[in-house]
């Protein structure tokens, strides 16, 4: 199921985290990179695990894909944190760029003072956008972006001459996905590659939270009928009938419908959204809990009816 859609190694989980927790006293400050579309989602745990209580710039990337009133809300939850500063920016846009080092000033007053470089480190999980903001700061093509996340490679450290010394993650930091809530919004923004998991669930998930809370951008985008349908199979195919996704017998093919909803939420046409708000995730969070609870209290209950069986057979 979702838990396991996303390839996630526990000897890379080893050696990353080794390598990371031999680099933090070296650092001042951490810039963790995070998508603003799913602020929560697109988290790597070791990093709060490990930070202890070193400064931390989050910074919500790709703002320009992500609904405006949330990435506020989003920002305002974030910096409830201890020692944490947050900001919102599209790396088409240099200026924000740059602000990312204001913050890192702001949360290493002490070096300043002993007149020292700052020394940061650029986290998060694949995909977010690390490398772009890395090459504008470095004001040259440093490292190499893409879609896909690379395997192998090497860490980066690069003076960039203002005070400020930037290097990269050790290693490759993956989401992870205890919350089956994240592994769906992962994968409708394109942060897991699209083979991790059926298409077609993860646009009946999209879709359906979509109509509860984007249902104007799905009505105008695709001119659907009010009110909208209710279930989510009947919505994805009233936005295929729209887009002529129709097989031989009239049904509507809904793999296709499916793509066209999913890449036109990654390229923006869909407009502003954001897939989680801070109140959803702590529902959420206290449902896993829940669920992992159910699930220990089975396996110690199936433990004890295993040597029940046992002992009688030996008798
Ligand atoms: N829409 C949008 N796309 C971005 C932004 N920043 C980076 N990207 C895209 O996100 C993808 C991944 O970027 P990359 O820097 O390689 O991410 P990394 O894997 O974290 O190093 C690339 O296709 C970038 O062009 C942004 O602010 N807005
Ligand atoms: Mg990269």
């Amino acid at each position: 199921m979702v838990n396991n859609t996303i390839q996630w190694f526990p000897g890379h989980m080893h050696k990353a985290r080794k390598e990371i927790e031999e680099s933090i006293p070296k650092i001042d400050v951490i810039i963790e990179v995070l998508d603003a579309r799913i602020p929560f989602s697109s988290e790597n745990p070791l990093i709060s695990a490990i930070r202890g209580d070193k400064p931390v710039v989050k910074v919500l990337n790709k703002r320009d894909l992500a609904d405006p009133e949330l990435t506020e809300l989003w920002i305002e939850h974030l910096e409830k944190e201890q020692g944490v500063k947050a900001i919102a920016i599209s790396t088409s846009q240099q200026q924000e760029v740059q602000k990312i080092m204001d913050l890192c000033r702001k949360l290493a007053p002490n070096r300043i003072a002993a007149d020292k470089n700052i020394r940061t480190m650029i986290m998060g999980i694949p995909n977010v956008g690390k490398s772009t903001i890395i090459n504008i700061l470095a004001g040259r093509s440093v490292a190499i972006t893409g879609n896909q996340p690379a395997v192998t490679r090497q860490q980066q450290r690069i003076n960039l001459q203002n005070g400020i010394v930037l290097s990269d993650t050790p290693g490759i930091l993956w989401p992870k996905v205890e919350n089956p809530h994240s592994g769906f919004r992962l994968a409708a923004t394109g942060a897991v590659k699209d083979t991790a998991m059926d298409y077609q669930d993860v646009a009946f998930y999209t879709v359906e939270y979509l109509g509860q809370a984007y249902a104007a951008n799905l009505i105008e985008r695709y001119q659907l009928d009010e009110p909208l349908p209710e279930t989510e199979i009947e919505l994805l195919e009233a936005i295929g009938a729209k887009r002529g996704c129709k097989r031989a017998g009239g049904h509507i093919d809904l793999h296709k419908a499916s793509e066209i909803l999913i890449n036109e939420l990654r390229s923006g046409t869909l407009g502003n959204i954001t897939l989680e708000r801070p109140e959803m995730i702590t529902e959420e969070l206290v449902q896993v809990a829940l669920d992992n609870e159910r699930r220990a209290e089975e396996k110690a209950r199936n433990k004890e009816e295993r040597r029940k069986r046992y002992l009688k057979n030996k008798r």
